[in-house]
């Protein structure tokens, strides 16, 4: 199994779900094979029922769809849906954080608090709200209100945008690109991608680009800011990761999916005296509430919650035959779940009205009820633990402590209260530059591989590493996210982290909380009075698969961060279109993307990047 996992838990959980007969995405994934070539390079079209239409890659065939759509028109309109898809999943979570804010601050929100009244205020100010002599609901009214037009069209361009370095905004600007409200870009794009509208493939691309942006300065930064206001901006807080975490005396609840309004209730729930008191009685010596991907991401960034394992290890988690129950929302949650769970006790519970799953017990979750329905859920997750069945119960003893918490205001006060001592590292060669190493799991390459190779070179050649999602899962499995990992890194990285405390591998959270390092990358920039894209920085999506991660892609490019996927993007097949994304975008938008499989040579990319923008900013080494 060492093929399909470098994660040893994980490898366990593979024999284990072999001997008992349970296909997980490994198997599944080979049946698939050969994958269907049309679809691995993005040239078919279902886009109008003249056709499907495909194009022969090899050029014997047609060269265009029955309307005339060329491979390239095909291959970007294929992405463009892609982004859309992806943009409208963290906008949609964005939404969801606002709309929660301003029923909270309306008293209509059960068990929900305004935790962070700072950021509340300097947000209110960003956004020209009176603040002083007004009460934090009053502020959040107002601000919630203020977040909702940035969904539509009212205001014309997105208001955060304004953090990015003046030269950044000058670049959409000449490029056309400028996002003006988040839903607007997203329903651009289905309208742009009907069959006869935007033919043009750098003019479908541009697009894409400027959804991805209403996404990253948009409906994510929202998702954060807002669950920040709602949760508690993340300090440094240590916890432990892997399937180890899962307690053999407890009742096990995994929480996945990515909403914080659910997992957030859920973490207070389990601390009820009264439910405490029922799993005692059922035998149970407590409640062990774990994350898995990003929701697991968010609770482990604002209260250290264990965190079970990242994307491909959901199926594993109840393959352990110890989680009582596992609580999903949206995303990345695999329809395969109530399959494996009907093998042992575990009972899965969607929550959310956008999300059913056939097999699942459906409890729907609502603001207003919110800590009731928590409080239910884990009450039947009590009720599930007796029917355990003892002799499948198996939990593989790895795990491992992290430390997280690395929102932006942590970073600079670990730094001391500003960017100078990072800036001075950055200046004097002693760290290189910062990549950010960040998406998802993906069986076409070994679980957790990709990641780890990666963050693992790049901080021994003295790159700071940021993290966001499964990506930063996987290295805190490996001990990476532990301040003591400064002894793996260079000598340079290593000395900066040993003097700050801090991990060589700093995790900022769940995949919308990648604004988070758009907010510190145009902060560096500002502060060196440059575009984001004159930074020695790149960004890396070693095992990326969700829609998700191409609009991510999208967003980083556009705002000028150098980007390699591993996992390759269907577009191969647009000749044209794939020399713009790797070539031709550099331009434009001052970045592009590079794909390359192999993690050892998508390093030697990022250290060469990294080198020549040294050189351009005229900095040493
Ligand atoms: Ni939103 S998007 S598999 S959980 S990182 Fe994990 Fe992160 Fe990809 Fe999904
Ligand atoms: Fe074929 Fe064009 Fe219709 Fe796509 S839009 S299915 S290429 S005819």
């Amino acid at each position: 199994m060492g093929e399909r996992s470098v994660d040893q838990a994980s490898i366990k959980m593979l024999k284990k779900a072999a001997q008992e007969g349970i296909e997980t995405a490994w198997e599944r994934y080979e049946k698939q094979q050969p994958q269907c070539g049309f679809g691995l390079l993005g040239i078919c079209c279902r886009n109008c029922n003249m056709g499907p239409c495909r194009i022969d890659p090899f050029g014997d065939g047609p060269e265009e769809g029955i309307c005339g759509a060329t491979a390239d028109t095909i291959a970007a309109r294929n992405l463009l849906r892609m982004i859309a898809a992806g943009a409208a999943a963290h906008s949609d979570h964005g939404r969801d954080i606002v709309t929660t804010l301003w029923e909270t601050a309306a008293g209509e929100a059960q068990g929900y608090q305004i935790k962070d009244e700072g950021k509340l205020r300097s947000l209110a100010a960003e956004f020209g709200i009176p603040v002083e002599g007004r009460s934090k609901e009053e502020i959040a009214r107002d601000l919630a209100r203020e977040a909702m037009e940035e969904f539509g069209m009212v205001k014309g361009a997105l208001k955060f945008l304004e953090r990015a370095p003046q030269k950044r905004r000058e670049v959409w600007q000449k490029a056309g690109i400028v996002p003006r409200g988040i839903d607007r870009e997203i329903v651009e794009c289905m309208h742009r991608t009907h069959m006869g509208v935007d033919n043009d493939y750098v003019n479908l691309v541009l697009h894409g680009v400027r959804t991805g942006l209403s996404d990253g300065w948009g409906g994510s930064m929202f998702a954060t800011e807002f669950s920040d206001i709602l949760f508690g901006t993340p300090e440094p807080v240590r916890g432990r990761s892997n399937l180890g975490v899962l307690k053999e005396d407890q009742v096990n609840i995994i929480v996945h999916g990515h909403e914080p309004t659910l997992s957030e209730m859920i973490v207070l729930a389990a601390r009820d005296e009264e439910l405490l008191a029922a799993a005692r009685e059922k035998g149970a010596a407590g409640i062990n509430i774990c994350g898995m991907c990003c929701t697991g991401n968010e609770i482990l960034m604002r209260h250290g919650v264990p965190v079970a394992g990242n994307f491909l290890q959901q199926e594993l988690a109840v393959v352990t035959g110890a989680v009582d129950a596992m609580v999903v929302d949206v995303q990345c949650v695999m329809p395969a779940l109530t399959g494996v769970a009907g093998c042992y006790h575990t009972k899965i519970i969607s929550t959310s009205p956008k999300a059913r799953f056939e097999g699942a017990e459906h409890i729907p979750f609502d603001e207003h009820h919110a800590l009731d329905t928590a409080r239910k859920i884990v009450q039947i997750a009590v009720d599930n633990y007796p029917r355990r069945k003892k002799e499948f119960v198996r939990i593989p003893e790895e795990e491992m402590e992290y430390m997280a918490g690395f929102s932006v205001e942590a970073v600079l006060k670990a730094l001391g209260g500003s960017l100078n001592p990072l800036l001075d590292a950055i200046k004097a060669g002693q760290i290189k530059g910062i990549a950010a190493v960040v998406g998802c799991n993906n069986p076409k390459i070994p679980h957790d591989r990709g990641h780890l190779l990666l963050t693992e070179k790049l901080i021994k050649s003295d790159v700071l590493v940021v993290q966001t999602g499964c990506a930063a899962i996987a290295c805190a499995k490996a001990g990476l996210l532990l301040p003591e990992a400064a002894a793996q890194a260079g000598p340079g990285l290593g000395a900066v982290c040993r003097a700050l405390g801090i991990p060589p591998v700093l995790h900022m959270g769940s995949c919308v909380d990648i604004s988070r390092i758009l907010v510190t990358a145009a902060a560096i920039a500002n502060a060196l009075g440059v575009d984001i894209s004159d930074l020695p920085v790149a960004g890396a999506a070693p095992e990326w698969m969700s829609e998700k991660a191409v609009s991510i892609g999208a967003y980083v490019v556009g705002s000028g961060v150098f980007t390699v996927l591993g996992s390759i993007p269907p577009v191969l097949g647009g000749k044209k279109l794939t020399e713009l994304l790797t070539e031709g975008a550099r331009s434009v938008l001052g970045a592009s993307f590079a794909v390359e499989t192999d993690p050892e040579k998508a390093v030697d990319l990022i250290l060469e990047h990294i080198a020549a923008r040294r050189k351009a900013l005229g900095l040493e080494g």
